[in-house]
């Protein structure tokens, strides 16, 4: 089964959970940074002061991804490193950093994928309410102008924002990420407004300033409905619940994904919160919706949807003795194939699957390796449930592996490994994992040995 020819096999990170080097060189600090030290909030009080010390190994990292055959890599940019205080003042040493990343990448043949925002939000802007402050949108368009006119000359393609179902719900609303906030109803939804015009502004100057073309989508969290059993009424019923806004969380795969890719926020929600929004314009989701060129979905897992009588679609409860990684979260890998099928046809745009992969109970073994047969196992189930959405016609042309290497796994810490490289972070010694060989031998086979 090989994929098509100019399928992209890649893998992603992101600045905070690897980069470490909090305080060097002039870079400002984070919500994250801010979060980390406030008691009970991360496991153990890990912090991202060192995390994978990326910043000081990144030329050993890339040699890896070179080894490994990658041909994308999904990075994100520190915006505090960039501009310690979230506007104004431009750090030349961070900037410096990620001239140097993208250089080595680009020297080893690996597609820098630039993501602009993955959580580590300015601490000093966080001081001015963040994304509660009707001016955030113009602060990240101004970030992304200062990255678009250092980078865009090498790099090409973008993703503004990780996961916005995240940054605003756990940020937000459960206060379990940083910046830690619980807020009532209306403001979350005035924040989640924001961070959408945010986008669609850094949208605009990326299309306005590019120096290389430019290639823009998203890096949504897809959360797919499985349905349970192939009849046309069980598919229809996941189809829909897919996209319905069930509850008061933003967990859900229209709010952020309507508005970005449809102009309109999902009808379903907007009655929902009627009398909660905040007062917005035409203008506004003109500003929103702006051309993209992909949907990247992050997909780690789906949900098995049946019909209700009473609600038309309710979840199927989890089964006993289901399979589970070490984050709980219940193995589906035909949320690989539905996620893709069900974006394409409603939002017709290529997919991407901007990050997929397991925390995993991993540890150097006594021969010195690292053996983690489920994850490759986990992989391989996913990757040909994602084939077969190719097979049929759906316009997937690439897969990151979340993640590259193990990393901070926010309020997890370092409890939780995503890697394909294992990362001891006592002595920092990198070790490739089996699945990173595995995943190395399927690159050049371009998934023919799946
Ligand atoms: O580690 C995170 C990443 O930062 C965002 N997507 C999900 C991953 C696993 O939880």
């Amino acid at each position: 089964m090989t994929f098509p020819k100019d399928f992209i096999w890649a893998a992603a990170s992101a600045s905070f959970q690897i980069e470490g080097a909090a305080n060097e060189d002039g870079k400002g600090l984070s919500v994250w940074d801010s979060f980390c030290r406030e008691p009970g909030k991360v496991y153990c009080g890990n912090t991202g002061d060192i995390a994978c010390d990326h910043y000081q190994r990144f030329e050993e990292d890339c040699r890896i991804m070179k080894d490994i055959g990658l041909k994308a890599y999904r990075l994100s940019i520190s915006w505090p490193r960039v501009i310690p205080n979230g506007t104004g003042k431009i750090n030349e040493k961070g900037v410096e950093f990620y001239d140097r990343l993208i250089d080595k990448l680009l020297e080893y043949g690996i597609e820098p994928w630039v993501t602009l925002f993955h959580w580590d939000y300015p601490q000093s802007l966080f001081e001015k309410d963040g994304w509660l402050n009707p001016q955030s949108s113009d602060w990240f368009a101004e970030y992304t102008k200062v990255i678009v006119d250092r980078l865009s000359n090498r790099v090409s393609h973008w993703m503004p924002q990780n996961e916005p179902q995240c940054f605003i719900d756990f940020g937000h609303r459960t206060g379990y990420h940083a910046p830690g906030l619980k807020l009532e109803f209306p403001q979350i939804l005035t924040a989640a407004h924001n961070s959408l015009l945010a986008h669609g502004k850094s949208v605009q100057i990326i299309r306005a300033n590019a120096k290389l073309k430019p290639v823009i989508g998203t890096a949504l969290v897809g959360l797919p409905a499985i349905p349970t059993s192939e009849n046309f009424i069980n598919v229809e019923v996941a189809r829909r619940g897919m996209f319905a806004v069930f509850d008061r969380s933003f967990m859900n795969n229209s709010w952020f994904a309507d508005p970005v890719l449809l102009g309109k926020y999902p009808a379903d929600g907007l009655k929902k919160f009627e009398n909660e929004m905040p007062k917005f314009s035409d203008e506004d989701m003109k500003t929103i919706f702006q051309p993209l060129d992909f949907i990247g979905l992050n997909i780690y897992r789906g949900w098995k949807v049946r019909p209700s009588l009473k609600t038309g679609a309710e979840i199927v409860p989890e089964t006993e003795g289901t399979p589970l990684t070490t984050m709980d979260w219940e193995v589906t890998p035909e949320a690989l194939y539905w996620g893709p099928k069900f974006y394409y046809e409603r939002y017709k745009l290529p997919i991407f699957i901007t990050e997929n992969g397991m925390a995993n109970c991993d540890w150097v073994h006594a021969d010195g390796k690292v053996h983690d047969p489920q994850r490759i196992d986990f992989l391989t189930k996913y990757l040909k449930h994602y084939k077969r959405a190719i097979d049929e016609g759906i316009p997937c042309k690439g897969y990151f592996q979340w993640s590259i290497m193990d990393n901070f796994e926010w309020a997890y810490g370092y409890s939780r490994r995503f890697g394909m490289i294992h990362i001891d972070y006592q002595t920092q010694k990198r070790t490739l994992k089996d699945s990173a060989y595995w995943y190395k031998d399927l690159i050049a086979s371009n998934g023919a040995n799946l």
